[in-house]
């Protein structure tokens, strides 16, 4: 087994399983106990939002967030881990129904800035400069409800006030092309990575790139991984599947496309991601039928599944490979993955 590789996951990822058309059908489990599972199913990292790490954050004053935050660092040196990233929670607060960096209330925007200024406060506190940057909401429903080249312009300007505030801050921004919006912005790495130039501090903006996110963009979740790399800009991948063009699923990694999840895998190897120290997050969602006691299953399994498929990776006979390509005989390349992957 390779073991180089560090894997991260969200408290959100051990979750109730209400969804739109229903509620919760398993009780909560406090921050700590979840904690407490990440060493036993294999994980070194915890991704948070702000309010993950200080629940109670828009009651308090900037040095109280800091002292609550300063207090989880503690919880997870105790348990062994660290703090991967922690990104900004805009869209379940009111001021951020119309999004919070794009909304048409400057109050709204205003506060928006602030707050990511917050979770860049709490981030230096859990001791990691990354900042993700997942703008549910900045979009539209309607295309007429905003000024679309305005609210790139917004979204340029609250990046640029992060950076000039915190000069730790790495931001990652993780392109979705929609849900909850009908469209949102960047819905791409291409874009994130253009936006990233436009930067006051280049250097510090880059990706994270989520395997359903892609694939809702009838894109490929390797070649926009790629992509990354090539830029030097994939500084954490949210692993998971989805089955076609319809809601995000966070399925387990591989569950719907193995081939797709080896190819994810594939070109994180023949990047060097591992050598970066970067992690590779987990981004899945148990089944809504699964019972509690065994809820964490997706997250184990995905893991697993990526571990075996590294294997897959590095014992692929290289000289077939090459041979295939030689002789521009894709067939045969094919069917050595094929064969490769079923086990022949
Ligand atoms: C939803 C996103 C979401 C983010 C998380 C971190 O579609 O994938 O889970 O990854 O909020 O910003
Ligand atoms: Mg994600």
């Amino acid at each position: 087994m390779a073991a180089e590789y560090r894997f991260s996951f969200g408290p959100w990822n051990i979750h109730e399983g209400a969804d739109p058309f229903g509620p919760t059908v398993r009780p909560s489990i406090e921050f700590g106990k979840k904690l407490k599972r990440y060493k036993e199913l294999g994980f070194d990292g915890v991704q948070f939002h702000d309010d993950d790490a200080v629940p109670d954050m828009e009651n308090l004053s900037p040095e109280q967030i800091v002292k609550q935050a300063a207090e989880v660092k503690s919880m997870l040196d105790g348990e062994g881990l660290v703090a991967e990233f922690v990104a900004p929670r805009l869209w379940e607060d009111p001021r951020g129904i119309d999004g919070g960096f794009t909304a048409n209330d400057s109050a709204c925007r205003a506060w928006a800035v602030e707050r990511f200024k917050r979770c860049c406060d709490i981030g230096n506190a859990l001791g990691t400069p990354l900042r993700v940057l997942w703008l549910a909401r900045e979009g539209t429903y309607i295309r007429e409800s905003k000024n679309a080249i305005t609210a790139y312009q917004y979204l340029f300007d609250a990046i640029n006030d992060a950076l000039e505030y915190d000069p730790k801050a790495e931001i990652a921004i993780e392109p979705k092309p929609n849900e909850p919006m009908d469209h949102a912005y960047v819905p791409t790495i291409g874009h994130a990575l253009a936006l990233a130039q436009k930067a006051v501090d280049p250097a510090r903006v880059g990706g994270l790139i989520e395997t359903a996110h892609a694939l809702l963009a009838g894109l490929d979740p390797s070649d926009e991984m790629a992509f990354a790399l090539s830029m030097g800009k994939l500084w954490s991948v949210h692993l998971n599947d989805q089955n076609g063009l319809k809601f995000d699923q966070d399925k387990t990694f591989g569950a719907a496309n193995l081939r797709g999840a080896y190819n994810q895998v594939r070109v994180l190897e023949l990047g060097g991601y591992p050598e970066s120290g970067r992690f590779v997050g987990l981004d899945v969602k148990a089944m809504r039928s699964q019972k509690a006691d065994v809820a964490h299953k997706h997250l184990s399994n995905s893991r697993t599944v990526f571990l075996r498929l590294v294997e897959k990776v590095r014992t692929f006979p290289k000289d077939v490979e090459q041979q295939c390509i030689a002789d521009r005989d894709y067939e045969a390349l094919e069917m050595a993955v094929l064969e490769h992957l079923m086990g022949g």
